[in-house]
Order: C-alpha cells, then structure tokens, then sequence
C-alpha cells in the first residue's frame, strides 16, 4: 500500500491502519534490512503492459467510467494503476497486485484502487460496478500472502481496499468477550486496543503466524492461529454484508437481522439458515463488519517443545497426538514442524548452509541443526498447556509419557532457549500476542516469496505419511526445498507446505508452480483436498471437489447467478466464474500463457454505458 522505501522506517499503528505496532518496530526494522539485503528487484517495476483495462469494455468507456467513480467517492479515493507498480515487503505491501508472483508479474494486476470510507460508498461502487459492467475485487487489507497477496483474480479488475479507510473497533465487549470489528483491523490493531483499554490482562485475541492481516480478511479466508480459538471461522459471531446485485442490499446475518438485538456477537445462528458460510471464501458479498469471540485469560500459559530425531517418526508421533487433542489434553492448534524450518527461521539465506542445486541433503541439515539450541532432529511439535500450574502439570505429564513412546523424543527445556530463539514467537502467538518473526524464511532465497500448498485430513499417521511422501516425491524432482509444518485442529490436520522462490527467477517460478500443480492432483487421487489455495490454483483445486459431476460447483454457480447476475463481483475466486465468463476458457489449470479467457457475454441487448 505504502510505496517501499528500503531506507525509510516501518510505518506504525500511529500512522497507519497497517502499520507495526510500536512494540514490534525494532523488530520490523531488522525484518525489513534482512529482507532488503536479499532483494534485487527494484522497488519500483513499470508496467510493461500498460494499464490493464478488463475485457469487456473499451478504453475511453473504462475512463469514463473511472471519472464517475471519482465523483462519487472524491478524486482523492480513486487511483488508477497506470504508471507503475511498487513492490515492497510484508508491512508496506502493494494494493495493485501480487508482489509474490508465481505466473507473470502482471497477470494479476488491477487497473484501479478505490477506497469506500463507509457500507454507503460500498454500495455506490457496487452500483457503479452493475452499470458498468467493470469487475472489482474487494480487499480487507492485502495481506493474503502466500495466497494471492491483494491481488483480483481478473486483470484488470478495479480493487476495493477496503481496509485504509473501515478500520475503526467498532466494539470491544469485555463481559461477553466479544468484538466488532470492520476489514481494515488488523490482529495487531485488535491486540493494541485490548491493551490500550487495559484489558490485555483479562482477554486474549487469536492471531496467525504474523499479525499483519486483516481479522475479517483472514476469517473470511478460514485462516488459523494457535490458541484454542484457533479455527477462526468457528470464533467469528455475525457478518454485514453488501450484496452484489444492483440493489446492493445491506445483510447482516444471524442475530444481525433481529433490528436493536444485543446478542449479534453472542450466538452465530439467528434464526433460518446459516448464510454465513456463503460469503466465505467466496464472491457472494462485500463483508463491512465481523463479530469475533475472545477468549478470557487461561490464568497461566506455558509453552513447550519436543524433538523427534528419525524423520520416520511422523507417523506413530501423529497417531498419538489424535487422542490427546481431541480429548483436549492437546489444547491448542499446534504445530509439528520439520527441522529444516529450524534453519531457515534463523532468517538467513540457503546459502549460509548449502551453495548446491537441487534440495539442501538432511545431512546437512542435520549439521547445522546440531549448533541451534535445538539440536539436531527431523521434527519439532510446538504446543502449549494453559491454565494454573497444577491443572497444567497434569496434562503436560500426560503428554510427555505419551510423546516418549516414540524413541528419539527430546523435551526441550525452555530455560535452555535464548531470548531470540523461534520457540519465544511460539510462546507470544500461542498466548495471543502477534509477532513478526515467522517472515524471517522469506529470506531462504534472494526476493523471496512464498506459496503455499495447504491440504486437510484427519490427524491420522497414514495420512500425514502419503502427504509427506507426495510433498516430498514432488519437490525432490522440482528440486525445491521441502518445510512442511503440520497444524493440528480438534479432529483434522492442515498440513502446510510453503514453497520458497526468487520471483525473478522465471525458471523456478515455473518449477514451483508445476510442483503445486502436480500435488494437488496426487493428493486428489488419493481424497485429499485443499482448504485454502493461491489465485493461479483455484480453478484447478475447485475441480477436486467433484463429488456427483460437481454438483457443489453448480450449486455456487446457481448462488452466484442469483446474487451477482451481473457478475461484477471478483469473478474466479475461488473457482467461481459468473455467467458472462463461463466457457471462455478462463479456468487456469496449468500450462497457460495468460490469465485471461476470450472475453465475456455482453449485457442484455448489448447494452453498454
Ligand atoms: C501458515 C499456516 C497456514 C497457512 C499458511 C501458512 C504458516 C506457516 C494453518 O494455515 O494457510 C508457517
């Protein structure tokens, strides 16, 4: 959002709705220099394409119709991605495209940025959208790395960013433990609010690995954070949503709709179906306001860790963890990470360690692993036991007998663990405080970025061995590094596989998208499917979900042609195309030299403003 300059300080909380809170900007400014040390690219990259204007709609009519945007929302609230694009780093990222591009650079690039300061410019835009037949892709923040970053899935398509402009708590309940909050709240904002108010003592948020997203972005998206609220769709309570069609109808679901009820953030359901589930992951609505639930202080917290030497012990070591988590012995979304994300996490590049092609060998990962205080081993399970010391004292017992069953079990001391180890961020994002440190395997490779693989099963040793050895089979013959971390939920597993690329190397970005590609089909020929995917994979790991001819697909379909008829609304998310792009070849399923399809249906009698 910020254009990037390498030598300019980490904008904070105070300037921005993005921003660093205070606490993390020493920590931001190292980030940034570490980051920065490894890049190449240039901060700013012209757009050798020019102006992307979406199919569909001639230049001078795209103009016009931008012209009449800026009379509704104010000159200053519409900008036109004409001249170049800015690339920068995970606090001060683009609003205009994926700055961690696994096809071209400006495939996935909008030709306009508005911000909507209210639901009421919201619907404007959306009206705007109906009559012009422009598509827009709305945005909480941006920060959807890994996954898309904020960029729309059409060329073209004019982004809604939300988030600089609705970012006000709107509530903090501190005797129901709710919050309302809109997109551009980040878990960072939430967490400083908490504190502000002096309740920091009394109720925890649940945030990501990094706390730079947006709270309804990564909701909406069924994003994960390691507390027990950790599956942060089943924490939320109520939506507001504007609907695409041209009457963009405010909706607010669950006790919402009940005109003056209190009790919007307290009980998701309301009365009637669930819509809730329709507008996630999704591009049947514009989400203006979420409800989240807190969680009250555990009264105690304490961290721990094992090691696992035999890489082999994956399997017995996921069959033992199932029982104890889904007794909630095992109390939080824990991680079991490879070592080779012990060392990459340390934030220094691949080639401290290892200068030869092809994926670094364990032996020396094992090498280097053997000077960290962690020791040398193939598996690390980070975990946390909540409440007071004695109630923590009987399950972390229980644990620690169980997890001894399998030979090579460590239990690290914590004592033993310097201040700036990995093991500390565990210890802060388990216990509800963001952190920033997990960026620090970006800097694997020069101009890194990242792209996730993120398959679900039940938390079963035989599933976690044939993914692993899917992951593992792929990346040996793409000659990527393999750093999986298995997350583990109440009754299933999301195993997440961060590929890590230079995005200026058009070889490897071809070697890594092949190497998705080709898992998401391995892991549906044996039922796996994704929970979560990039822009450029939607299509394809949509396809997966094919039970009955895909009937879920055509039922999305039939969602999608009643709410959005025009189809203006982030068309392709998620696999989902409106009726004016069907069966004109805009599906990427690998292989294709763009991102776009013959054009789309004109309107109803041709009909174009
Ligand atoms: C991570 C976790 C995710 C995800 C992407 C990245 C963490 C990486 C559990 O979900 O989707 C260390």
């Amino acid at each position: 959002m910020s254009p990037a300059d390498p030598l300019s300080q980490t904008p904070t909380l105070a300037t921005i709705h993005s921003g660093i809170p205070s606490s993390l900007l020493p920590k931001a400014t190292l980030a940034k220099s570490l980051i920065y040390a490894g890049k190449t690219v240039p901060s700013t990259i012209p757009l050798s394409r020019g102006l992307a204007i979406p199919q569909g709609i001639s230049a001078p009519a795209f103009h016009a119709a931008i012209s009449s945007l800026r009379d509704l929302l104010g000159a200053a609230n519409v900008e036109l991605n004409d001249k170049e694009m800015k690339n920068g780093w995970y606090m001060e990222h683009p609003n205009t495209h994926d700055m961690m591009p696994v096809l071209h650079a400006e495939e996935f690039v909008a030709s306009a940025v508005c911000y909507p300061g209210s639901v009421e410019d919201v619907q404007l835009v959306i009206r705007w959208a109906n009559k012009h037949l422009i598509p827009l892709y709305p945005i909480s923040m941006g920060r959807n790395l890994g996954y898309g970053g904020a960029a729309p899935r059409v060329r073209g398509s004019v982004t809604l960013d939300l988030g600089r402009r609705m970012n006000r708590i709107l509530d903090i309940n501190a005797e129901d433990f709710t919050c309302l909050v809109e997109p551009g709240v980040s878990f960072y904002a939430l967490h400083e609010e908490i504190l502000r108010r002096g309740l920091g003592d009394k109720m925890w948020i649940d945030t990501p690995d990094l706390g730079g997203g947006s709270v309804i972005g990564n909701t909406l998206d069924r994003g994960v954070g390691y507390t027990p609220y950790g599956d942060h769709w089943a924490a939320h309570a109520g939506l507001e949503v504007v609907l695409p069609g041209e009457e963009a109808r405010v909706v607010r679901t669950g006790m919402g709709a009940l005109e003056g009820s209190n009790t919007w953030q307290c009980f998701p359901y309301g009365f009637g179906p669930v819509s809730d589930g329709i507008f996630s992951q999704s591009n049947f609505g514009i989400v203006t306001k979420m409800g989240m639930t807190l969680m009250p202080n555990p009264g105690g917290f304490e961290s721990f860790m094992y090691t696992f030497t035999d890489e082999s012990s994956l399997a017995p070591l996921i069959d033992i963890i199932r029982p104890l988590r889904i007794a909630n012995i095992l109390e939080n979304v824990a991680q079991l990470r490879h070592g080779l994300q012990t060392l990459s996490v340390k934030g220094l590049p691949r080639s401290t360690y290892y200068t030869g092609s092809g994926p670094i060998p364990p032996s020396t990962i094992s090498e280097h692993l053997r000077k960290t205080a962690t020791g040398d081993c193939a598996w690390v399970y980070y975990g946390m036991s909540y409440g007071p010391a004695h109630i923590r004292k009987y399950k972390l017992d229980v644990i620690d007998a169980e997890f001894h069953k399998i030979p090579g079990c460590k239990k690290i001391d914590p004592k033993t663990m310097p201040a700036d180890e990995y093991f500390w961020s565990r210890d802060r994002v388990a216990s509800g405080t963001p952190d920033l440190e997990e960026l620090k395997w970006v800097n694997w490779v020069p101009n890194g970025s990242h792209i996730a693989f993120s398959p679900v099963s039940p938390i079963q040793g035989k599933d976690a061995s044939a993914l692993y050895e899917l992951a593992k089979q792929r990346h040996t013959e793409a000659g990527i590094d393999l750093m999986p971390a298995f997350c583990v939920g109440l009754r299933e597993m999301h195993l997440i596989v961060e590929i890590v690329f230079d995005a200026t190397d058009e070889g490897i970005r071809k070697r890594a998208e092949k190497c998705l590609r080709d898992m998401i089909d391995d892991a549906a020929k044996l039922g796996y499917g994704e929970y979560r995917t990039h822009l450029a994979l939607m299509d394809q790991v949509a396809a997966t979900y094919d039970f009955n001819e895909g009937a879920l697909m055509k039922l999305n379909n039939t969602l999608k042609d009643a709410l959005d008829p025009n189809g203006i609304l982030a068309p392709g998310r998620c696999g989902i195309w409106p009726k004016r792009y069907r069966g004109r070849g805009w599906e990427l399923k690998g292989g294709e030299t763009s991102s776009e399809g013959d054009g789309v249906t004109p309107a109803a009698g041709g009909a174009r403003i």
